[in-house]
């Protein structure tokens, strides 16, 4: 297959980038973190989403040399915003399941971490129902050593038929992300304002911490600010951007 033969060469060619789309805190108004997104431009295929070219990765495994790499650029950048003064953002990163599948999925994180010096507690690992695949069990216990040295875990797309309530009950999660499909239209329709409202009531029962994704609007903020949810990411906000306009993010607000 043609992207399988282009994403082969995909890494050494240098032709993935790193994207950052920030979360805001109400509390604090201030930009707390950032979630990385992966971005594909192929000299031959153009750019190709993350959408069509991830499960492509998982199928040649190529997802757990280009996830390392994705690793590695995510908290090296997040030392350098640290450097630069901000010291309390945190990055989050996708994870597939493949990668935490490997035996050695503990060491990579911990020797990026170590590597890139950002402390355990400013990386967040965004995971989804997928991890449930095969020999969970194995993974959900690495989720707990890397919850115990503090690293964060994000449950994604909270809300969708891929992610249930059990999860909330078997994973040492920190962070519930409620899926952008619960936020589209709020706060006009009635179901999905009593789905999100009892979300956060939930999820702070269970002492996570709540972010919104895909919030494209006021209308929105003000409902989910007044919901009590912790955290907003969405293009109201900023849509992910390079590196280079990170700084200009932080100083906005
Ligand atoms: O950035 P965008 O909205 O196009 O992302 C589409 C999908 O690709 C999302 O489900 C997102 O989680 C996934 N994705 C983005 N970056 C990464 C990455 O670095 N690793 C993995 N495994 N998935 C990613
Ligand atoms: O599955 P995951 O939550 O990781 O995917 C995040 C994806 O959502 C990214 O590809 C990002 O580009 C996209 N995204 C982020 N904010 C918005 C938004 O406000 N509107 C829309 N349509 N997409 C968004
Ligand atoms: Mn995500
Ligand atoms: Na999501």
């Amino acid at each position: 297959m043609l992207m399988d033969k282009h994403l082969r060469t995909a890494l050494d060619q240098d032709e993935f980038s790193l994207y950052y789309q920030p979360q805001l805190s109400f509390e604090t108004g201030q930009i707390v973190g950032f979630e990385a997104l992966l971005r594909w431009s192929s000299p031959e295929l153009g750019n190709v989403p993350p959408n069509l070219f991830v499960p492509v990765a998982e199928d040649n495994r190529l997802i757990i040399s280009i996830g390392e790499w994705v690793m590695i650029t995510a908290c090296a950048f997040m030392k350098d915003l640290h450097n630069k003064g901000y010291t309390e953002c945190r990055i989050s990163v996708n994870i597939s399941v493949i990668q935490m599948a490997q035996d050695d999925f503990i060491s990579t994180v911990l020797d990026i971490l170590e590597d890139t010096g950002l402390a355990p507690s400013f990386l967040e690992l965004e995971i989804t129902e997928s991890i449930f695949m095969d020999s969970y069990e194995i993974i959900i216990y690495k989720l707990e050593i890397l919850r115990s040295l503090g690293v964060r875990i994000a449950l994604d797309d909270f809300g969708t038929g891929y992610s249930s309530l059990s999860y909330l009950k078997q994973l040492p999660i920190s962070t519930l992300k409620i899926d952008k499909s619960f936020i589209d239209n709020l706060p006009d329709e009635s179901k999905n304002r009593s789905l999100t409202e009892a979300i956060i009531v939930m999820g702070h029962k269970l002492g996570l911490e709540i972010v919104a994704e895909g919030v494209e609007s006021y209308k929105q903020l003000a409902f989910l600010k007044e919901s009590g949810c912790d955290h907003i990411q969405g293009y109201f906000l900023s849509r992910p951007v390079e590196e280079s306009q990170v700084p200009v993010l932080m100083e906005k607000y």
